[in-house]
């Protein structure tokens, strides 16, 4: 049998990192006697770390699911891992998670992480709790941390325990919701119930009353009662903090020392009694509109949160059963490509191991492997039912590289490899860019394309070397002029002839038709890249044949897709062809062709061609002190600032950059404001490069030529 839904508790564990989420995870792991001895992170031998990676560097990278049964609950605990370059796997984490545990570092307060991973528990609107970490630490400030977290979150955030003695001293925790003292033995454990010393009464008393009141506001018979009475039954109390934690209008504050194993009893108590089971939370959304409340009735419906490829068992697949009960051996159709999957077994999670489990009930998170076709973000349901779970909106990639495999041979292994990276992990991109000839990837940070260049080695055998990825500049001219060109060729036998005049002009929109020349027919075309070629026959007399033009128009074409200044595409160009000469027997199309080509080539340069670039529009949001030092760089970078604005605890900069000026920016931003600062960007125009970019751009062109 499955656990219960009303018993289930999905937690996630959110925060900077290094505030010990992963330590906190083996404690809690320990003291439900899911395991009987604590790992620790410098000896790489926690259950949540498992991966090789993440041992060698004493960080997590993966989000891990585990699983303990702390009273009448089963409690999902899902770590995370706490740097910014890997925030897709707390994003996916906390989108099944029901409430989110984010730990602080009591001594170093609120930290970048920390306020990063806030947008998110207010955007997923998720019920939060606080777990100051680490009071046993010298430097330890619990006072200070919370006064932050207040600070920075709101009144919402409240304290519910305190320490007795921070420090390296640490023992005992204040309680002000069941107004007790838990005193804890030296190596932690199990504590001691004792009366709270008449010393700490009064601020504890003060800490309870105000959480009285807070329950008490959530509901009017409870206001009524907290009136007549002067307070709340502990009944009351606990319906009143449970309905303002699933409103987010109470985040609880509790402490605890993760490397002494004191205080996380308390926390899973607390998380059994008080914090949502999946019935609790509203239903989910679906991608059509509607909801799905988490009930063990009806069909089955189960939505994959992550996938992970390993070289023994292929994929791994992390789901939650949002509705329904799923058996082992059931088949489920994939709502986003109809195949069906079979679940031939189905398991709890501790880390890497994994118990088979017969079923799992809504509101669970289970692993299964082997799926065909099934990937992240995905749903499936008993057959003849069609629900689509709202997808996971993954962050917007934030890093632009190319990539090379070390010998021309191994493409294809390369980018089987991304490809199934990419599948795995939605918050990469591959791209194979055409225009620039190159394959590009678009990843979270450095640290994240260091990662799967690791795991592309590790897992699929193959390497790879990061480049600078090409500009897609543009090529266009500026004024009028006229060229012709003549082909021919005498070589042996059937010779070659083909002469083309033609006028080129800049091309805009409504521009009247050229003068002195009568147009006989007009031919737009879009082209793939953007902006247009028109072009127009102008042919009296017959001096060029009709039936030529195909071939004439095909020539500029072929010069527009690589242009004449850097090979770039050119754009928004009107070609008219006015006149030419042709021999009966030499002129056919390729003549013609290539005596388009270079009549082209010769106009655009009298033409004074201009080079443009991508222009981007880059948002950045960073914290006051980063300002000044982003700003100073923004202008090293040929950046026109549009606009300046604070915006909630953030200063906003708006500005447009070249995007030959942004490469790396993300590691850049990242270093300039100590990680306070985040931004995205997005294609805004093309615009003329200045005069000295031109003559080099256009001179490190012919070397390339050259080399070649
Ligand atoms: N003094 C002290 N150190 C801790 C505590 N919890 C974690 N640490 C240490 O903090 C470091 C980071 O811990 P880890 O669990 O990897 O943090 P995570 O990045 O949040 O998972 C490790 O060296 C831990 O030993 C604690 O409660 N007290
Ligand atoms: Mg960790």
């Amino acid at each position: 049998m499955g656990y219960d839904t009303k018993n289930i508790r999905n937690v996630v564990l959110l925060g900077h990192s290094g505030c010990g989420k992963t330590t906190f995870t083996e404690t809690m792991l320990f003291e439900a006697g899911a395991i009987s001895r604590r790992g620790t992170v410098e000896e790489g031998n926690t259950i949540s770390d498992f991966n090789a990676l993440e041992q060698e560097r004493s960080n997590s990278i993966f989000s891990t699911l585990m699983h303990v049964s702390w009273k009448d609950s089963k409690i999902n605990i899902i770590d995370t891992p706490g740097l910014d370059d890997f925030v897709g796997e707390v994003v996916s984490s906390m989108k099944v998670s029901d409430t989110s545990v984010m730990l602080l570092n009591a001594k170093n307060g609120v930290e970048v992480g920390t306020e990063l991973i806030w947008d998110y528990i207010e955007q997923f609107k998720t019920p939060a709790m606080f777990v100051i970490n680490q009071v046993d630490h010298e430097k330890a400030d619990f006072e200070a941390t919370l006064e932050q977290a207040i600070n920075r979150f709101g009144p919402k955030v409240l304290a519910f325990q305190y320490p007795l003695n921070p420090g390296t001293g640490f023992n005992s925790i204040i309680d002000a919701l069941r107004m007790v003292m838990y005193v804890f033995p030296p190596d932690g454990g199990k504590p001691e119930k004792k009366e709270i010393p008449a010393s700490e009464r009064d601020r504890a008393l003060a800490m309870h009353n105000a959480l009285v009141e807070a329950a008490a506001e959530e509901n009017e018979g409870l206001m009524e009662r907290f009136f007549e009475e002067g307070t709340l039954s502990e009944e009351d109390l606990a319906d009143g903090l449970r309905i303002g934690i699933g409103k987010q209008d109470i985040f609880p504050v509790f402490c605890c020392s993760a490397t002494r194993n004191m205080g996380s009893g308390r926390i899973m108590g607390f998380i059994n009694d008080i914090c949502p089971s999946p019935t609790d939370r509203p239903p989910k959304k679906l991608e059509n509109g509607t909801t799905l409340p988490c009930v063990t009735q009806g069909p089955t419906t189960i939505f994959i949160y992550k996938t992970i490829y390993t070289a023994r068992v292929g994929n791994v697949s992390y789901f939650k059963v949002y509705s329904g009960v799923l058996k082992s051996g059931d088949e489920l159709v994939n709502a986003a490509n109809d195949g069906t999957e079979r679940f031939s077994s189905l398991f709890l999670a501790n880390g890497k191991n994994r118990d088979q489990v017969d079923e799992l009930r809504a509101g669970d998170l289970g692993v299964t492997v082997k799926l065909k076709n099934s990937h992240t973000n995905q749903t499936l349901n008993t057959k003849g039912t069609d629900r689509q779970i709202a997808r996971i909106k993954f962050p917007e990639p934030r890093l632009h590289v190319a990539v090379e495999p070390p010998s021309k041979n191994d493409m294809e292994k390369l980018m089987r490899a991304l490809h199934l990276i990419e599948e795995e992990d939605p918050t990469l991109v591959v791209e194979q860019s055409a225009t620039l000839k190159q394959t590009l990837l678009h990843a979270q940070g450095q640290l994240h394309l260091d990662i799967i260049k690791y795991r592309i080695e590790q897992v699929y055998g193959v390497s790879m070397d990061f480049v600078k990825p090409r500009i897609p500049y543009r090529e266009t001219i500026t004024k009028e002029a006229n060229e012709m060109y003549r082909h021919k060729k005498q070589t042996g036998g059937a010779g070659q002839f083909a002469e083309v005049h033609m006028r080129i002009e800049p091309y805009f929109e409504g521009m009247a038709d050229p003068t002195a020349l009568s147009v006989k027919k007009t031919e737009v075309d879009q082209l793939p890249w953007g902006g247009k070629l028109v072009f127009l026959w102008c042919i009296v007399g017959g001096s060029i044949d009709a039936k030529f033009s195909n071939a004439i128009k095909k020539g500029i074409l072929q010069k527009m897709e690589e242009g004449p200044l850097t090979g770039s595409n050119c754009q928004d160009i009107r070609v008219s062809i006015y006149d030419g000469k042709m021999h009966p027997v030499d002129s056919n199309d390729m003549a013609f062709m290539l005596a388009a080509t270079q009549a082209f080539k010769a106009a655009f340069q009298k033409s004074q061609p201009q080079i443009l670039e991508p222009i981007y529009e880059l948002d950045i949001l960073c914290s006051d002190e980063a300002m000044g030092d982003i700003m100073g760089d923004l202008q090293t970078r040929r950046a026109i600032i549009m606009g300046m604005d604070s915006e909630g605890h953030y200063q906003k900069i708006i500005a447009k950059v070249p995007l030959a000026e942004l490469y790396q920016y993300s590691s850049i931003l990242r270093s300039l404001s100590q990680g306070r600062a985040k931004f995205t960007q997005t294609f805004l125009e093309y615009a003329s490069v200045p005069g000295d970019i031109q003559a080099r751009l256009i001179e490190a062109h012919k070397d390339e030529d050259e080399e070649e």
